[in-house]
């Protein structure tokens, strides 16, 4: 399947079928004599679920059957029944003793439907609540055969699997595009056993021990009292705990950057954070570290533009991620792993593996890509699937292991505990979502929400009485394997080994390897997050802790705290850049790229109709924005001045200067009385003010042009303007590929 094709054919057929909607022999069209829609009358079936659309499969067989059907969809036949099977006659009333009367305690349907409903909801998951998850699948290219023997990364290997994406700190309901970190969890179903690879879009974490990980959550979370600031770090209790606990310095780093506020999950990068251990079919062992790149890139939002989008579209991330797989664009990532020699020192050109504070430059060891990731399948019920997925670091097939991180290790008890509470019980390894692909023989019984009738008298080994069954499997027959590593003769302590101390070092090496607009950016974050304190001994901590990282970077922050900039407490580390950790100067697919086009009933149709067929081609994606809704000429708009805004988009494109419509808001020059201006509609010249600050290209032709003079932007970077639409697009199409116009940021430390 060629998706840039299928992006093209979906979105031109959407836009036939708008057109379709709105014709007016349709039912419910303006106009029309057809019925509008009504609820059907007759009985029949449940409707399918969507094309492609079916739940997870399951390969585990459950034992002897009760004859209930082993696919069991939970909606069948064509009458409404309760929950035991019973048909209802009635929905709609409670039973009641009279019209006027009191509702009957007898009434079982309304209080199995009550009381139902009154448990619905299951408690959000401590951490990353927030999520949206797909299905896809990994197809690996044999290139880590030598280093494993996990079946799933064999040569051309195809493995089912669901990844879920999150933020850490909000609530289920809180916005997408906060700052902070994302979760990147794949549950990867391979026949000898479910891996999940739990990671982050950032290859560092906050602690290096499991033990403080509800000290960094609690400070991270609302503050107790009052619960504000929703999923935001923002605020004092977070930078309390992080300028006391130093080595969250570095992690703290990569969320003040670019990096915590990504542009879509489709353009994360994601990480194992942890060092593994890798068997291969000889018995050898590596450490190793995963990595995803993503196809399209890593490319992030603007500040402001993520803070507009946690009220314009809180759903900006899931939206995104839902549409481009609806619309056969399906978002892909290429698996890497970095791997280093497994000595007993445990340790990389002088940087300590286990420590997960610190991420091994790619320069220093290539990331080596074994296999693509493709989400290709939308859930079909975000309960049972994006809710009740379980992951779980303690999920390894035969050729992966752990190591001692002590922040692994950790984890490593934390996920099967949290679930007890979340899922309800030890069995939500039977929720469908969770349920191996591998055949599963294993002597764990009964526990709340049994699914499972198993057969047989002898969960227990051994046994004579169910012939032997399950049987341990041989040294050939392809068992996990507990590498034997040499456990050191030391006495039992709290305390770290002495490379786990350095807590500045790597924050400075990010620091120095961002482009100047870059480190602009983190420079602005920092100092509007630590604006938000109220402690000042919490901001003159935080800016301590940034004077032993860089002298620069602290003096800017502390200039726009009104502070004085602190004289380093340690000697700055002498480290080498990593060019790969920055976003800016390389170009990128700009596949299933938002591009804006403003139109009026005067605009030139026939431009606009090539224009976006030129976006199509280019597999992008054309928003028609028109004064009002409904059609311009034969074309539908998509957004209106009224619903459209610039924060969905990643270029626009001018093909009028529409005069101010009925519902516009008075303009800002108009009031002023400014001499020429007015004449556009100010929601439009609002539009390109705001693609001009975010730094996305803008295009504009024929009467277009008067709306950059308006907005003050003409002639400026990025700003593109010519006589044929066609060839402004091919131009504004070569600037997305740099995925921003970057010198339109100022840089002031450059
Ligand atoms: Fe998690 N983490 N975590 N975490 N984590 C959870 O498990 C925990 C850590 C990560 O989409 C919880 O099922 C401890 C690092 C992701 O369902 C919980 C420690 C990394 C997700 C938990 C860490 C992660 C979780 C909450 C310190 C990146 C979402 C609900 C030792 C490598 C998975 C749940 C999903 C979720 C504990 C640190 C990633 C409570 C104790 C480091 C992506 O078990």
């Amino acid at each position: 399947r060629n998706p840039a094709k299928a992006v093209k054919d979906v979105v031109e057929s959407a836009a036939e079928k708008v057109t379709d909607v709105l014709a007016p022999d349709l039912p419910g069209a303006p106009g029309s004599a057809a019925p509008t829609l009504a609820e059907p009358t007759t009985p029949h079936e449940p409707l399918p679920p969507k094309p492609e659309q079916g739940a997870p499969q399951t390969r585990t067989p459950t034992g002897a059957t009760t004859g209930a059907p082993a696919t069991a969809n939970g909606q069948q036949g064509a009458f409404l029944t309760t929950s035991q099977g019973a048909r209802l006659r009635d929905t709609d009333h409670s039973l009641k003793a009279g019209r006027r009367g009191p509702v009957l305690l007898q009434d079982h349907h309304l209080r199995e439907k009550i009381t139902h409903f009154d448990h619905e909801r299951i408690p959000e998951r401590v951490v990353h609540a927030r999520g949206a998850g797909a299905h896809g699948v990994f197809t690996a290219y044999g290139t880590a055969e030598a280093v494993t023997r996990a079946g799933f990364l064999a040569k051309g290997r195809s493995t089912e699997v669901f990844v879920r994406f999150s933020t850490v700190l909000g609530s289920r309901g809180s916005a997408d595009t906060v700052r902070d970190t994302r979760g990147f969890a794949t549950k990867f179903y391979t026949d000898e056993g479910t891996f999940d690879l739990v990671g982050n879009n950032m290859p560092v974490f906050f602690i290096q021990d499991a033990i403080k990980f509800p000290d960094i959550i609690h400070a991270g979370k609302p503050h107790p009292d009052r619960e504000i600031p929703q999923a935001q770090s923002a605020h004092d209790t977070f930078w309390d705990f992080v300028s006391l606990h130093t080595e969250a310095q570095h992690h703290t780093m990569w969320n003040m950057s670019d990096r915590g506020i990504p542009r879509s999950y489709r353009t994360m990068e994601g990480f194992g954070v942890h060092t593994f251990r890798l068997i291969n079919a000889a018995g050898e062992t590596v450490l190793a570290k995963f990595h995803w790149k993503p196809k399209l890139g890593v490319h992030s939002l603007v500040w402001e533009e993520a803070q507009m989008l946690s009220g314009m579209d809180p759903d900006f991330h899931r939206r995104d991620l839902y549409d481009a797989i609806e619309a056969g664009a399906f978002p892909e990532w290429e698996l890497g792993i970095q791997v280093f020699p497994d000595t007993p020192e445990e340790t990389f050109a002088g940087i300590d593996l286990l420590d997960p504070t610190k991420m091994v430059p790619e320069e220093l060891a290539e990331v080596q890509p074994v296999g693509t990731l493709t989400l290709n399948r939308t859930p079909t019920n975000f309960f049972a699937e994006t809710e009740q997925v379980a992951f779980h670091l303690g999920h390894l097939p035969p050729g992966i292991d752990v190591t001692n991180d002590p922040l692994l290790q950790g984890r490593l008890f934390s996920y099967v505990d949290t679930q007890l509470t979340r899922l309800g019980g030890p069995n939500f390894s039977q929720i469908p979502i969770n349920r191996p692909h591998a055949p599963v023989n294993d002597m764990l019984r009964d526990g709340f929400h049994q699914q499972a009738v198993h057969a047989g008298v002898a969960p227990y080994r051994p046994n004579s009485l169910d012939g032997g069954n399950p049987f341990p499997a041989g040294d050939d027959e392809n068992a996990f394997v507990d590498v034997p590593v040499q456990v050191a003769e030391a006495p039992k302590v709290r305390a770290n080994p002495a490379s786990f101390d350095d807590h500045f070092s790597q924050a400075r090496l990010f620091w120095l390897s961002m482009s100047p607009v870059e480190q602009e950016h983190i420079i602005r974050s920092y100092t509007f997050e630590l604006g938000k304190c109220y402690h000042q001994a919490i901001k003159e901590r935080q800016l301590q802790c940034l004077a032993n990282i860089d002298p620069v970077l602290c003096a800017q922050v502390a200039t726009g705290l009104g502070l004085p900039a602190p004289e380093p407490t340690v000697p700055l580390a002498d480290v080498t850049p990593s060019p790969a950790l920055s976003q800016v100067g390389r170009q990128w697919p700009a596949d299933g790229r938002m591009v804006g086009i403003v139109v009026a009933p005067d605009s030139d149709l026939d431009g606009v109709r090539a224009v976006r067929r030129a976006v199509l081609a280019a597999d992008m994606v054309p928003l028609l924005i028109a004064p009002h809704g409904g059609m311009i000429g034969d074309l539908p708009a998509q957004r209106s001045f009224a619903t459209g805004r610039s924060v969905e988009l990643d270029a626009v494109l001018l093909a009028a200067a529409p005069a101010p419509a009925p519902d516009a808001l008075p303009a800002r020059d108009a009031k002023a009385g400014a001499a020429g201006s007015g004449t556009v509609d100010p929601r439009v010249l609002l539009m390109v003010e705001e693609c001009w600050r975010h730094a996305k290209a803008i295009g504009a032709w024929g009467s277009g042009v008067t709306v950059l003079e308006q907005a003050g932007v003409a002639g400026s970077p990025g700003v593109v303007t010519g006589e044929d639409g066609s060839e402004v697009f091919a131009a504004v199409g070569q600037l997305m590929a740099n995925h921003r116009v970057w010198e339109r940021f100022p840089a002031s430390i450059a």
